[in-house]
């Protein structure tokens, strides 16, 4: 298990916007989050579900994802997105591995307080799942840009079951700089297409890779019969706000949750 990034790795961060890192927990750990994230699809773990945002791949009785909202939709495996995952104790204890830690501090300086965008599991049910268009990872709700992604495969990613796919450099520019989305147009997507070769990020369960926010990213269905569970922590400066004046929840430094704070409320 790695201790601490290198520069090689740093300079591979910056001149391609990504970097494979590898594992930061043990199979046991590994096993305990894959347990957990199932529990909360079931709707058997010990969380508060009104907390988190739960959405299905597919509504029922259509062929598209449900709605984005707080609350469990059903005891199945078969859900798509999960939020909010830093109220859970045991992915709180993983984001809050020293070594990411060092991660935010490398890119917002040594000792800035640290908040989570959203702690996300992103899924790709067996022989389902939904497509994701070429984006880069900004929202205008928010007042500056978020930097870094810590996305940790659960399961191992490959072509075949929808892994992440990226456009090594496209960090370098904004898309649409002005109006803050990060989302293509159908037409720039299609000229990305065909000027650039992307990267698949095949990876074995457990591994970590750092994404630049800015990263061009996207990822296909998944034609085989094992799920494709990821965790996506988008990190960012703890002073970020939303357009309400709202705060994100603290992961590191002055005011961050922790794992006995969240059990003492039942969590
Ligand atoms: O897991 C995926 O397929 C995409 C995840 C993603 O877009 C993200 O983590 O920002």
């Amino acid at each position: 298990m790695i201790q601490h990034i290198t520069e090689e790795q740093w300079k591979h961060f910056y001149d391609e916007g990504y970097v494979r890192i590898g594992k930061v927990m043990t199979d046991d750990e590994l096993d305990a989050l894959q347990r957990k994230i199932d529990d909360i699809m079931l709707g058997t773990a010990p969380v508060d579900y009104d907390r988190m945002l739960m959405q299905l791949d597919r509504e029922p009785g259509k062929n598209s994802p449900g709605p984005q909202s707080k609350g469990h939709k059903g005891a199945t495996l078969l859900y798509r997105k999960i939020q909010d995952l830093e109220f859970d104790p045991l992915f709180l204890s993983y984001m809050q591995n020293p070594i990411f830690r060092e991660v935010c501090a490398k890119i917002y300086g040594e000792d800035r307080p640290i908040a989570c965008f959203r702690a996300m599991f992103m899924n790709k049910p067996a022989r389902e799942g939904t497509r994701l268009v070429w984006h880069q990872d900004r929202w205008t709700d928010l007042d500056r840009d978020a930097l870094i992604t810590i996305y940790t495969a659960l399961d191992p990613a490959t072509v075949e079951n929808g892994c992440v796919k990226v456009i090594p450099g496209s960090h370098r520019t904004l898309v649409n700089p002005t109006h803050g989305s990060g989302f293509l147009t159908p037409e720039q997507a299609e000229e990305i297409a065909a000027r650039s070769a992307p990267v698949y990020l095949e990876l074995e369960a457990g591994e970590v890779v750092l994404l630049h926010n800015w990263l061009l990213h996207s990822s296909d269905v998944n034609h085989t019969d094992i799920p494709r569970r990821a965790f996506s922590v988008c990190c960012m400066d703890a002073a970020t706000k939303s357009s309400h004046g709202n705060t994100f929840s603290r992961i590191f430094g002055e005011g961050a949750l922790s794992r006995d704070q969240l059990q003492q409320c039942g969590g």
